[in-house]
């Protein structure tokens, strides 16, 4: 039987990671996979993160399994910073959630969620989007379509061509926005663009769904909250699938959160037990690792300043590698103007590199980014920031 299985395509994203890793080129530079770099190039375990696991190592309790939605402090704790803790829908008790393994997890239990509990109902997403979003949907047999977001030539949000097609969804729809520090593009709506969305949203009665991958890392962790907050109106619907992944660098311990706001607090409770079967088909109960030491972390408060430090420090990080690259470009006279760089937000830059040219990069300089001309921005460093910029002049200069 299995003699007849095709290999699937590796991950467009993923694959980049392993073509990197098996590159024996001295001079290579990884910008390309979405994970954090500090100046040396290397990814940081936070010092909150090592702290608080010390005390978790120091007294040890129980390995038994966690309740299906994971554990209920981590599950408020991040509740509390996502939508704020004295937010009308947590007062309401109007929010049910789940601890996942990672962002990812949210994202695909709310996918198996809407698929059993929200029949026929469309996902709607960003053109472009993170490549794995139409993946994790399709996978729950659930319907994908997408709408514009992206304005090329002013590398900008493209406002009237998301509005437009929201009229056209049918009520029952879901739509699904990048929180903040939108992947691929970098580009987030402004509070008054958020809150034109919301209205439109509400208005042909779509279902938002927020993936909130990237708290922290675009303005701060509260001025990163403000599209999320503009769809908590009094008895209003919505999802929102968090990761810790990136801002507490946890990637491979999988810390995440599904919350789901229902219109009452009798609906949210309904909603909790379908959520909890989806689950316990799935994984049964999340890993606790990584819940137990956000949980630490949030509910301490030295801990938690100095977790509140460190974003600071990798976003501060970002920005100002952001304005490096536009100012070296500058200064290898690369034709054009890339300063629209320093208006993006989050971890990523869209370019504008076409794709011959990212495959030149890699091909003949052993500089790795995403087909689609996304940059890591975090992966560049004062050691490597020169050589990419001289080398995107030789692209586009041929
Ligand atoms: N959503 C977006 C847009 C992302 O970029 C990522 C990670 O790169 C995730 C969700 C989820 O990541 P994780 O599953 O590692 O928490
Ligand atoms: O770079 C990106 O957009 C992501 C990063 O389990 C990523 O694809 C890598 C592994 C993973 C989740 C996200």
């Amino acid at each position: 039987m299995l003699e007849r299985i095709e290999a699937a395509p590796k991950d467009a994203i993923l694959g980049l990671g392993e073509a990197f890793k098996a590159d024996p080129r001295s001079e290579k530079i990884n910008l390309s996979v979405g994970v954090y770099q500090d100046e040396n190039g290397k990814t940081p375990l936070l010092e909150c993160v090592k702290e608080a696991e010390r005390r978790l190592a120091a007294n040890p309790t129980t390995k038994s399994y966690l309740p299906i939605s994971g554990l209920a402090e981590y599950c408020k704790a991040t509740a509390e910073l996502a939508f704020g803790a004295g937010s009308e829908p947590l007062a309401s008790k109007r929010v049910a959630w789940a601890q996942t393994p990672g962002g990812t997890g949210a994202l695909r239990v709310s996918a198996d969620f809407i698929a059993g509990n929200l029949k026929g109902a469309t996902v709607w997403m960003s053109e472009p989007t993170w490549p794995n979003h139409p993946q994790i949907f399709n996978a729950a047999g659930i319907a994908t379509k997408t709408y514009p977001y992206f304005d090329p030539p002013n590398n900008s949000l493209n406002l009237a061509g998301m509005l437009a097609p929201i009229e056209k969804m049918a009520p029952g729809d879901v739509i699904l926005l990048h929180g903040c520090c939108h992947n691929p593009t970098g580009i987030d709506p402004t509070a008054a663009q958020w809150k034109q969305i919301a209205d439109a949203v509400f208005a042909r009665g779509v279902m938002p769904l927020l993936d909130f991958a990237y708290q922290g890392f675009g303005d701060g962790l509260e001025e990163d909250a403000v599209g999320l907050k503009e769809f908590c109106r009094p008895g209003a619907e919505l999802m929102v699938c968090s990761s810790y992944s990136k801002n507490f660098g946890l990637y491979r311990e999988r810390v995440g959160a599904l919350f789901v706001v229902a219109p009452t607090a009798a609906a949210a409770s309904s909603v909790q037990t379908q959520i909890d079967k989806v689950i316990r088909s799935n994984y049964s109960n999340p890993p606790a690792h990584g819940g137990e030491v956000v949980a630490a972390i949030l509910r301490d408060a030295d801990l938690r300043k100095q977790w509140e430090g460190e974003v600071t420090t990798m976003r501060n990080r970002i920005n100002d590698m952001r304005h490096a690259l536009v100012a070296a470009l500058a200064a290898q006279d690369v034709p054009g103007d890339y300063s629209f760089m320093t208006r993006q937000r989050g971890m990523f830059s869209f370019s504008g590199l076409t794709k011959e040219q990212v495959e030149t990069l890699r091909s003949e300089y052993a500089i790795y980014i995403v087909g689609s001309g996304r940059i890591n921005v975090a992966g560049l460093t004062p050691a490597n920031i020169d050589r990419v910029a001289q080398c995107i002049g030789e692209v586009v200069e041929q």
